[in-house]
């Protein structure tokens, strides 16, 4: 059983995120999200509009998602591996590189390519803008 994890905030769930988890559990055979918490997302300098529970609960929705647990710390990661016997460790290219030492924790690093025109930060600024 091959076991893919991938991080992120994921507010305002939208179809972009859909293509990353969609494309993650085609990897393999069970897929875990580690969610940044409401702190953590504080320390990434995001405020997301759901909080954990309610983001925690549209992913728990999603087909391609097996388990979902929190992100609190940059530092978890290397742990995660471990204590989830992870194979394959998944990010959207806009982190192209950033977590490639975790290849020294045997498991192999994918980084799949973001889909372009969507973004959290874009549909709360078009929804800003159009507000009556
Ligand atoms: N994503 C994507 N296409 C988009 C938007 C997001 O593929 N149009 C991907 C991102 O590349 C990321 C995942 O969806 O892999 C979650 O995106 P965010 O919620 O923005 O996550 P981020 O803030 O990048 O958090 O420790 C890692 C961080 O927690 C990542």
């Amino acid at each position: 059983m091959k076991r893919i994890i991938t991080y992120g905030t994921f507010d305002l769930l939208h179809y972009g995120h859909i293509n990353l988890l969609q494309r993650a559990k085609a990897l393999g055979d069970y897929l875990i999200v580690c969610l940044s918490s409401d702190e953590f997302n504080s320390l990434k300098g995001k405020k997301s509009y759901f909080n954990y529970e309610q983001r925690k609960k549209l992913l728990e929705a999603i087909r391609y998602v097996d388990l979902v647990i929190p992100e609190t710390c940059w530092e978890q990661k290397k742990s995660d591996m471990h204590e989830y016997h992870i194979d394959i460790f998944v990010m959207g290219d806009d982190w192209k590189g950033r977590f490639d030492d975790l290849r020294d924790e045997g498991v192999e690093v994918i980084y799949l390519s973001r889909t372009p025109e969507i973004s959290t930060t874009q549909i709360k600024e078009t929804l800003h803008n159009t507000k009556k």
